[in-house]
């Protein structure tokens, strides 16, 4: 069994994986170590990743790109409608207030979820580790962002599923990036924590985290993040600069035509790339739209000027992830710049500012997530050993939790779990009630979540169960922030001992005893846990029964749907597979015939100067085309049938040919191969 990360990045993924020397990244097809996040529908097949981007201009609307911008969210959201109106393909408000993804496929119109394209790249990346390895591959690590949501977190484990793996972990980018940096550094020792910054731009949004580094440990102090400020932004800025300008310079309008838009976009996005590295950069673009050829140029300074706005934000959550670790710019010992949306040189600049040190690009700035990913995957599986080191995360929003509509109050600031928490974690509520109960869980902190985010969480029901002659039972209820960072209920379970009156609460943290059994969950939860009511603890059957717990998370899969996605998953990919097998056997086929042609005519017509023996030489080939019919006989029945029509007329016009005693044709590809 093999392990694997992959961060999925809004633009580009990467995979990782554990071999026997270290931390492998692996190669696509195209033998680069990025593959970029995009889904494209042809006309026979799907083309993915690489294939994806590639095919994307032929297929502008039904290329499916931003997919980290769609997964999990509600359509209505004001940034999602910004999002869905930037994108070629055509969208709609599911039944559950979701996206809905329309594209022409395959001479019909097709509908998908964002978690079903999601799939697909997943399966997609899934096949090439396959492919690379020769093993396949189940358990991984998943990257993510730590400003996802509970439903965004479902989501993805919810895409995995449908591709056929298997998350251990979803693992905060930043986390698994400070894991790719801690564990190797063995210079760590008792003179207390070393604090490191990591800062994260990537296309579409900015992560930065502070972790504190102890021999064998990390433990992350805070993270903050803006979830619309990356790359992407940057282009955006260019975009509209040069949109304004050619419209007076050329009198187009660059954004009344998406193909002008889209191309205009790249420029820009390539533009930014070289005013990384030089002072200023031309940009040229032919026949954008309406004939027009357009020239434009820059220097780095400009840039800089338009930029300001967004250059000014990165130092926002920087900020905020210093209060929230409680340190100084000076307590933190060093900064380490990774994604690639941070090599825009003024990004150092402010960051200088900030922490009052030179960031430090020690790590591989855009393979480190997948590498903290591939790390944390090994450490988490039975069959690896990893040099000891403990991980621990924390959440970065405010957990709350009411029962009948009132909140359990807990801890300072009311909530179940505070903004901090270490993850995995447990709670474990008692409560007396007579029968079935509701427990909502919702973001206790608006001020915590991203602009704009809905402090729903998920709502579960305990029960039904019966209290003893209709009085209040003890319930206990285990309430889990599992290793995903997603809320649920693990047990809850019926008591029938004692009376006590009083809403007690245990708290417990997996990694504070890893010897006290009960507070860590035994496996990690895949969030679709129904505990069955006849299923007792052992040994204390008398007194504990298992309570059935149910959970409805507004806008997430149901059982029934995900099986219904893996057999369209499974649908599709068998239609891709079929396409391939046929091009392959195409190509087979057409380099059989060119080998074919090498080995015979040419020698013919080269050596055999005199007629008579060049006649002999085309009985061989007669010869030659019983050997393409039997080779025939291997293609599927449309090329089969191909291939036998065409040596028939081949031979017919052969025998002709060799009964007119005429020479030898020049070339015989079109015979075979038209
Ligand atoms: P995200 O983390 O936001 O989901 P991602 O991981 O796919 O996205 P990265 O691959 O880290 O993102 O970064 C992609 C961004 O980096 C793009 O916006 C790209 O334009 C930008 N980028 C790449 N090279 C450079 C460069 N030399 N100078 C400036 N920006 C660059
Ligand atoms: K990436
Ligand atoms: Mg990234």
């Amino acid at each position: 069994m093999s392990v694997v990360g992959f961060d999925i990045g809004n633009e580009n993924c990467v995979i990782a994986v554990v071999k026997q020397r270290g931390v492998d990244v692996l190669l696509n097809d195209e033998s680069k170590r990025e593959t970029p996040s995009v889904v494209c529908f042809g006309e026979k097949q799907r083309f993915l990743g690489s294939a994806g981007a590639a095919s994307a201009m032929m297929h502008l609307k039904s290329t499916v790109s931003q997919l980290k911008r769609l997964i999990g969210r509600k359509f209505a959201d004001a940034d999602v409608q910004r999002e869905v109106k930037m994108l070629p393909v055509a969208t709609s408000e599911g039944l559950d207030g979701g996206i809905l993804i329309h594209l022409e496929y395959m001479n019909g119109r097709h509908t998908f979820t964002p978690v079903q394209i999601m799939s697909m790249l997943l399966a997609h990346l899934k096949t090439m580790t396959e492919k690379d390895l020769g093993l396949p591959v189940l358990d991984c690590v998943i990257g993510i962002p730590s400003y996802f949501n509970d439903l965004q977190r479902r989501a993805y484990l919810d895409a995995a599923k449908i591709a056929g793996l298997k998350p251990l972990r979803l693992i905060h980018d930043c986390t698994a990036t400070g894991l790719s940096y801690g564990i190797y550094k063995t210079d760590i020792h008792s003179t207390g924590p070393i604090n490191v910054a990591f800062i994260d731009i990537g296309h579409c949004d900015t992560q930065v985290s502070i972790a504190a580094f102890e021999f064998g440990q990390m433990k992350i102090l805070s993270h903050a993040s803006d979830k619309s400020l990356g790359g992407r932004d940057f282009d955006e800025v260019l975009f509209n600069h040069f949109a304004a300008q050619f419209k007076e310079q050329y009198k187009i309008d660059v954004y009344s035509n998406f193909k002008a838009s889209i191309r205009l976009r790249a420029a820009c996005e390539k533009l930014k790339k070289v005013l990384s590295a030089n002072l200023e950069a031309p940009l040229n673009i032919e026949c954008l739209m309406d004939e027009k050829d357009v020239k434009g140029f820059i220097t780095r300074d400009e840039f800089e000027k338009l930029a300001s706005e967004l250059l000014e934000r990165v130092s926002i959550p920087c900020k905020r992830a210093l209060v929230d670790a409680h340190l100084t710019a000076e307590k933190v010992s060093s900064v380490e710049l990774v994604g690639s949306g941070s090599r825009i040189p003024a990004i150092t600049k402010i960051l200088t500012y900030i922490f009052k040190k030179e960031p430090s690009r020690k790590l591989n700035a855009s393979e480190c997530v997948a590498r903290g990913c591939a790390l944390q995957c090994a450490m988490l599986h039975p069959n690896y050993r990893v040099r000891e080191y403990e991980v621990q995360d924390s959440f970065p929003f405010s957990v709350g939790l009411s029962l009948d509509e009132y909140p359990v109050s807990a801890g300072s600031n009311g909530a179940l779990f505070p903004k901090g928490q270490p993850i995995p974690s447990v709670k474990v509520l008692t409560l007396h009630r007579t029968n079935l109960f509701y427990l909502e869980a919702f973001y206790a902190n608006q001020n915590e979540l991203p602009p704009g985010a809905s402090p729903k969480l998920g709502c579960f029901t305990i029960g039904p169960f019966q209290g003893s002659n209709g009085s209040k039972t003890k319930v206990k209820v285990r309430v889990q922030l599992d290793l995903h960072g997603i809320v649920s209920i693990e047990s809850a379970t019926l008591i029938r001992d004692q009376v006590d009156d009083s809403v007690t609460m245990v708290d417990y943290h997996s990694n504070s005893d890893p010897m006290d059994v009960d507070s860590v969950p035994d496996t990690v939860a895949n969030g679709d846990d129904e505990i069955s009511a006849d299923a007792t603890r052992k040994g204390k059957s008398n007194r504990r029964l298992n309570v059935p717990v149910s959970e409805n998370i507004d806008g997430a899969m149901t059982k029934a749907e995900i099986l219904e996605a893996c057999k369209k998953e499974l649908q599709l990919a068998q239609q891709d597979r079929t396409v391939e097998l046929t091009k392959e056997k195409k190509n087979t086929l057409e380099s059989y015939v060119y080998d074919m042609r090498n080995k015979l005519v040419d020698p013919i017509e080269n050596r055999y100067k005199d007629e008579e023996k060049r006649n002999l030489a085309a009985r061989d080939l007669l010869k030659c085309i019983s050997e393409h019919c039997t080779f025939a006989d291997s293609l599927p029945p449309q090329y089969k049938e191909l291939v036998l029509n065409e040596c028939n007329k081949a031979e017919q016009w052969l025998r002709e040919k060799i009964q007119q005693q005429e020479s030898l044709p020049k070339n015989i590809d079109p015979i075979f191969w038209s």
